[in-house]
């Protein structure tokens, strides 16, 4: 396949060069696209220097794939323009995943909702997909009524400039501030921007992306998502009310039961998911399983994920992978 990969200079675009690598993509041709003043620098791509081009290049290449990960204005623009040209676009951003009749997927939950004329298919926000890899088959098998749900966040959510300050603060340097406040040492109840309702549009993603994902609007979400000073992945504390009494040991069986999960759960010896261990990594990883004891139909976990490889490069990867079949 001819892959263009656009925002291939950004921080989750290089992570989708080396998912496409490590996962073997059949890449016949990689088009790497940015923003005018990245266009002739390069890319390592299977240990060749790659140009990069401008997004009209990019459009003309007729590409077969398009994978975006270039800001939600970009791919609002642009996506169309690839798509009218025959390439088939897998959306990073939050541009299209609320359209109605955009498919919103993760693979192992719902990549059958792809149909065969569907030219622009949106990835969800990575704190929304390493939450409902593991909602879902606790949805089928007990029905879920209610989650509430507070994140820490990692830093490259943000992206490039909030990894420079955070290394700006910890050296003592002076810099561009990505945030409001300082990071270092500090948490900040803030990821993305404050909307009308007292809620973050990041909390807001969580809530209506995952009821869409799940295809079941009773399922209800309340999200708090918090920033903290960490780099190697999204930490989620979750509680899950069921509409029925749940069995721990069970939950933990469907848990080592679910491709794309890994369970890591033994307090006795101190395991339980990090995100510094889920850093590179493409599993989402589930522990801290226990019952609540406020109210017996739910539980409380706690998962974690590398947000830039399942959270976004490798979903997209994996998307990508459901047209070579
Ligand atoms: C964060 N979840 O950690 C965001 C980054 O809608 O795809 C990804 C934003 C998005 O800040």
């Amino acid at each position: 396949m001819r892959v263009a990969v656009v925002g291939a200079t950004g921080m989750v675009g290089e992570v989708m060069l080396k998912v496409l690598e490590a996962r073997n993509f059949p890449v016949t041709e990689l088009i790497p696209a940015a923003s005018v003043r990245s266009v002739g620098k390069t890319v390592k791509f299977k240990g060749e220097d790659v140009k990069v081009v401008s997004l009209p290049d990019a459009v003309a290449a007729k590409a077969d794939i398009a994978l975006f990960s270039a800001g939600g204005d970009v791919s609002k623009a642009w996506a169309p323009k690839f798509a009218e040209a025959g390439t088939r676009v897998i959306d990073n951003s939050s541009a299209w995943r609320m359209e109605p009749g955009i498919p919103l997927v993760v693979p192992e939950i719902n990549g059958s909702s792809i149909k065969a004329d569907d030219m622009i298919i949106a990835n969800p926000n990575c704190s929304t997909i390493q939450l409902v890899m593991v909602l879902k088959p606790l949805h089928e098998r007990y029905g879920i009524r209610r989650v509430i749900v507070s994140t820490y966040q990692s830093i490259t959510g943000t992206g490039v400039k909030a990894v420079e300050q955070l290394n700006n603060e910890r050296n003592g340097v002076e810099g561009e501030m990505a945030y409001p406040y300082p990071i270092d040492k500090n948490c900040l109840p803030h990821c993305d921007v404050f909307t009308d309702n007292g809620y973050t549009k990041e909390e807001m993603k969580m809530t209506r992306e995952t009821v869409k994902i799940l295809e079941d609007d009773s399922v209800m979400v309340s999200a708090t998502a918090v920033r903290v000073p960490v780099q190697g992945g999204h930490s989620e504390s979750v509680n899950i009310e069921f509409n029925q009494k749940p069995s721990i040991p069970e939950i933990r069986q469907i848990m080592q039961a679910t491709p794309g999960v890994t369970l890591q759960d033994n307090p006795d010896v101190n395991v339980y998911p990090m995100p510094r261990f889920a850093e590179g990594k493409d599993d989402v990883f589930v522990g801290r399983i226990r019952s609540d004891y406020s109210n017996e139909n739910a539980i409380n976990c706690w998962i974690v994920s590398d947000n830039l490889r399942k959270g976004a490069a490798t979903n997209a990867v994996q998307i990508a992978e459901l047209f070579v079949k």
